[in-house]
């Protein structure tokens, strides 16, 4: 800023999320509205997580975004939905110390600065834009003294990126579809707080660091037009699987949970599959970890371990505890050891990371 111009900045941080029932599909590209509804476990901001700083003051020509240090365009349409629904919703600021007084009718005229971390590699594939996305909105809706209560906030964060919306809230998240063509119901809801189920342990084995070939965006909206299997699931399957899911985590029931977050996983990819030209976002590697996972629940006769696979190929591993855990990261490391892969395990929910 310049001399005697005054900046206000607001810094805010939001940890990623993991679907275990998946969001696959829109009915509405430009509000981002899902074709059913979807159930994730937000995770310990100390791993996965971004932090966004905002910045607002009269000597910014521009609004200007930076990710990890280098400027980002800001042209996109999804961030340009977020910033004007939270500068709709501006109300008036007031820093005594630093004598700013913002009128919520000035806000329009001031432009903002944004920059934003992730505490993990971009590159990994791993869901950044649902973090990166929450943060924004929230952490804008906190310089711009924004009153809206966190259903409401996470419908913004929504037009961002469908998945960010699940991000708004700790623990256990429900993004409920809606009804309405407006998207005023399509939010999220939380149905448990972080401490409800503190013993599973997320592992997150990391089977590549390549980007992506097909972007979840381009994905999903070829596999609404193009595979029958999408429109059953989201009709018949996933309001049944929601409800039995929804009691699972209520009882912490894992044997119950786990085995609808293999079947949700192995459905979405079977959707890709299905898709034509088919998507293929798992690889060797993460098939034989999902026998890995599979043979064991087996010997054991009850699942000892849930995998998840979003729109990558590296592997969600659930525990139910912190002996599961161990056991895993030992088969893990007995199975891919180190010097000939590529694989790297990150332990979440937990201090320590592997890798
Ligand atoms: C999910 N995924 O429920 C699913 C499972 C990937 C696989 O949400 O177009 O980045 O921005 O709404 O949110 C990834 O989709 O897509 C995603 P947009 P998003 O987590």
């Amino acid at each position: 800023a310049e001399e005697g111009q005054w900046v206000l900045m607001a810094t805010g941080r939001s940890p990623t999320n993991i679907a275990v029932i998946k969001y696959w599909g829109k009915r509405d590209e430009a509000l981002i509205l899902p074709v059913n509804d979807s159930i994730s476990v937000t995770l310990d901001p100390d791993h996965l997580s971004a932090t966004t700083t905002v910045a607002v003051s009269p000597s910014f020509p521009s609004d200007r975004m930076w990710l990890n240090g280098k400027e980002i365009s800001l042209s996109g349409g999804r961030f340009q939905s977020c910033l004007r629904e939270i500068r709709k919703r501006a109300q008036n600021v007031e820093d005594e110390k630093k004598g700013i007084r913002i009128k919520k009718e000035d806000w329009g005229k001031l432009h903002v600065h944004i920059a934003s971390y992730n505490n993990f590699p971009t590159a990994a594939g791993l869901a950044s834009s649902a973090a990166g996305l929450a943060c924004f909105v929230f952490t804008l809706g906190k310089l711009m003294n924004v009153k809206e209560d966190c259903g409401e906030l996470s419908s913004i964060a929504r037009q961002g990126s469908g998945s960010a919306c699940r991000s708004i809230y700790g623990g256990f998240v429900k993004w409920c579809m809606g009804k309405n063509n407006d998207g005023s119901d399509s939010i999220a809801v939380q149905l448990a707080d972080e401490t409800h189920w503190n013993d599973l342990v997320i592992i997150i084995a990391v089977v590549s660091s390549k980007q992506k070939e097909t972007s979840s965006t381009s994905g999903m909206r070829d596999s609404v037009e193009t595979s029958p299997l999408l429109q059953y699931r989201a009709q018949t399957v996933v309001p049944e699987r929601v409800l039995k899911m929804e009691e699972a985590i209520k009882s912490r029931n894992f044997e119950s949970f786990a085995r609808l977050t293999c079947a949700d996983s192995n459905q979405f990819h079977a959707v890709c599959l299905d898709t034509s030209p088919p998507i293929f976002y798992m690889n060797d590697t993460s098939h034989r970890i999902i026998s890995l996972v599979e043979k064991w629940n087996q010997s054991e006769g009850t699942p000892q371990v849930a995998y998840t696979f979003d729109a990558g190929p590296n592997a969600v591993l659930i525990a139910p505890n912190r002996k599961n855990a161990t056991l895993l990261l030992q088969k893990l490391l007995y199975y891919f050891p180190p010097q000939d892969n590529d694989l790297r395990s990150y332990m979440v929910g937990d201090k320590s990371i592997l890798s």
